[in-house]
């Protein structure tokens, strides 16, 4: 009911809509719209209201509001229902909140989303700087039916899936994905992507894929040690991004991409990601803990391995490993 009386506020601006109205409209009392109406004020909606004339919005607060993105959905299964996405304005951290709910029994396509992170993770302890507003901060849940083996490809399906998100809301920006987690824009990272498991040796209890996306971040807005190396869609196209609509893309993206592993296994995902990495072809060094490999990136094996050839054309499988693009 109260995303109705939204819909109707939004159907009437910039013009008022009478109480009455809208009472009628949804067959409801006067009482409930008032409720209806100061629920949206709370959540940082400017609706004037007027005794006479009624009601009107004056402007929505831009957050991720699950209602604000339903028209923009296509999935099937992620975030769908729209009341399977869980919205906040401050977390720790997506990840964290979303693996408590799937330990609670969250179902699959559960989405957490959040303004702002005050202890975003990268891997291995890293931290993500998650500034409120600036960027797009989501987790969604996955049960696939797979062995813990192949889970790598899931951060290869979700870089697909904000790569092809990026490049459809800004075709101009060139947006490639930097093996396994990154994607760049003009060869600084404005995403990355950490998926966390459950599991047991030969079972998936669930997957969390966790996506940090920069948004509208202006150069102060990063930590100093990040400004080199980081960047936003704001500061590389100039434009302020439209979040809601990055993140609807996002989501319809994963799902399509999620859908076509279920039925089509890992084949399709790695040969479109192929079309937007941005390593293959270029020198790279891959730190591993066995010390640092240099080589050519050549090729992503069947299960989301880069495969790196040495000058001498010896070739290694990395299946997990950080790169550094070399020149
Ligand atoms: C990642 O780790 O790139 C994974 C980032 C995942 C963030 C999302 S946000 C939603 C969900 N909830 C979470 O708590 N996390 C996920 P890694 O490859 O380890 O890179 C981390 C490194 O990137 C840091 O050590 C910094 O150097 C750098 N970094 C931190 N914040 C950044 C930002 N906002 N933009 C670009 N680089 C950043």
């Amino acid at each position: 009911m109260r995303s109705r009386v939204l819909e109707l506020l939004k159907k009437y601006q910039p013009d008022f809509v009478s109480g009455e109205t809208i009472a009628r409209e949804l067959s409801v009392s006067r009482t409930a719209v008032w409720k209806a109406i100061h629920y949206w004020q709370d959540k940082d909606y400017l609706i004037e209201s007027s005794p006479r004339l009624g009601y009107r919005l004056l402007q929505a607060p831009g957050w991720l509001y699950p209602v604000e993105m339903e028209g923009k959905l296509q999935s099937k299964l992620i975030g769908m229902p729209v009341e399977k996405m869980h919205h906040f304005l401050s977390l720790e951290s997506t990840n964290e909140t979303l693996k408590q709910l799937a330990e609670k029994g969250a179902s699959e396509g559960t989405v957490v989303l959040a303004e702002e992170q005050t202890r975003g993770k990268g891997r291995l302890g890293r931290s993500w700087s998650s500034p409120r507003g600036k960027g797009i901060w989501l987790s969604v849940l996955l049960k696939p039916a797979v062995f813990p083996q192949e889970v790598p490809v899931f951060t290869l399906l979700a870089a697909l899936a904000v790569s092809r998100a990026i490049r459809m809301n800004h075709p101009e920006l060139k947006a490639g994905i930097k093996w396994p987690n990154d994607i760049l824009v003009h060869e600084k990272k404005a995403c990355g992507i950490l998926t966390e498991l459950k599991a047991e040796t030969d079972r998936i209890h669930y997957l969390v894929a966790g996506i940090g996306l920069n948004a509208d971040q202006e150069e102060e807005d990063f930590p100093p040690d990040l400004a080199p190396s980081a960047t936003s869609i704001y500061l590389e196209s100039g434009k302020k991004a439209d979040r809601l609509q990055l993140a609807a893309d996002m989501i319809n993206q994963l799902d399509h991409a999620y859908h076509q592993f279920c039925s089509q296994g890992a084949r399709p995902i790695i040969k479109a990601w192929k079309e937007h990495s941005i390593t293959l072809g270029r020198k790279v060094t891959i730190s591993h803990p066995a010390g640092d490999y240099p080589g050519k990136a050549v090729d992503i094996s069947a299960d989301g391995a880069l495969v790196v050839e040495k000058e001498d054309g010896t070739r290694k499988h990395f299946h997990a490993g950080e790169v550094t693009l070399r020149r």
